[in-house]
């Protein structure tokens, strides 16, 4: 049985690939995944990295893959404070800078119109250190607080039967989901086309526990948009433990099976409202928490392990 076999009456099944593990990861995407986002590939500073230079190739190179297997692809994002090259801000007043955003969706929209089955408009505008709502990016403070109103709208003229999401992380934690919350609905009110909210899902195998889910796919289903989850994985350790581990103890293994079977229990609970769950990855040997927060610490975030076999993880959510 495969993952989306399993899942195919409840949501899709997604995984994060890029241009190197579509070859070394191959087998298993083709076999478990029915859609994919683009690690990087899709990214402004990837596609875009000079004003009168295109670099399209490696994302092209992943929607034929996706293509040639039947996999749909999400579009992994159009405005971000991050993985933005500075020509964009660059001597940029208002005016400007909302022509370099629309100039920005419409091209890469159109470009992939025909691949990219749903995109991530806007990815993490909120602030979630201070009490300030919006975080104070460029995009926010060149062309001001409905900086994303804007990018919704140019993203629907190019793109009228795309499912376009606002993505964010922490969105489990209270303050922020309230201040997720209150921004789409205010957006909804103002007529801006917003579909659907994406959550991440970088959780670890401590937290958040699964009220605290609840109650975030409640509060937005509330506002009558469609949810993603959209960079799932479970870390080994909470993002302010440093440790360093060799290996994952019986222990740890066991606390993670847990944890993805509960957050899978709520996620079927809730498939009316949800269309799709994504892996941050695909195997514990390729994943940006090797590298995050902590610099070269080894984690073990995913449903197969370094050699691609099936782990704890992944049974526990295929035998229910
Ligand atoms: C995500 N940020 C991004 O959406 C994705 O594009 C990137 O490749 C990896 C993760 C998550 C994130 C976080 O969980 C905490 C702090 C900053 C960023």
């Amino acid at each position: 049985m495969t993952l989306k076999e399993k899942y195919k009456d409840y949501f899709r099944v997604g995984a994060e690939v890029n241009l190197h593990t579509i070859n070394t990861h191959k087998e298993l995407i083709i076999k478990h995944f029915d859609s994919i986002t683009c690690e990087n590939e899709t990214k402004f500073e990837s596609l875009c990295p000079l004003p009168d230079k295109d670099t399209f190739e490696s994302a092209d190179a992943i929607a034929t893959f996706a293509k040639e297997n039947g996999i749909l692809l999400r579009g992994h994002t159009f405005v971000w404070h991050n993985q933005t090259p500075e020509w964009v801000f660059k001597d940029a007043d208002k005016e400007l800078l909302l022509s370099r955003m629309k100039n920005h969706i419409q091209k890469v929209g159109k470009h992939y119109q025909d691949s990219m089955y749903c995109w991530d408009v806007v990815n993490e505008a909120i602030e979630d250190k201070t009490d300030l709502v919006l975080r104070d990016s460029q995009w926010r403070r060149i062309i001001g607080d409905d900086f994303m109103e804007y990018a919704f709208r140019y993203a629907k003229e190019t793109l009228p039967n795309t499912p376009l999401y606002y993505n964010d992380y922490n969105e489990m934690n209270p303050v922020k989901r309230e201040k997720i919350y209150s921004i789409v609905k205010q957006m909804k009110e103002n007529g801006v086309p917003v579909d659907g909210i994406g959550m991440q899902c970088h959780i670890n195998i401590y937290e958040p526990g699964v009220d605290e889910l609840k109650a975030a796919i409640e509060r937005y289903a509330s506002l009558g948009v469609r949810l993603q989850f959209t960079e799932m994985d479970v870390s080994m350790f909470r993002f302010e433990d440093h440790t360093v581990l060799n290996a994952p103890s019986k222990e740890l293994i066991q606390l993670q099976a847990k944890k993805y079977k509960e957050y899978f229990k709520v996620f079927r609970e809730y498939h009316d409202v949800i269309d799709c769950v994504t892996l941050w990855g695909v195997a514990d040997d390729a994943t940006w928490l090797s590298n995050f927060p902590v610099r070269n610490r080894k984690n073990w975030p995913l449903l197969f392990d370094d050699n691609h076999e099936e782990k704890e993880a992944f049974y526990a959510i295929m035998d229910f």
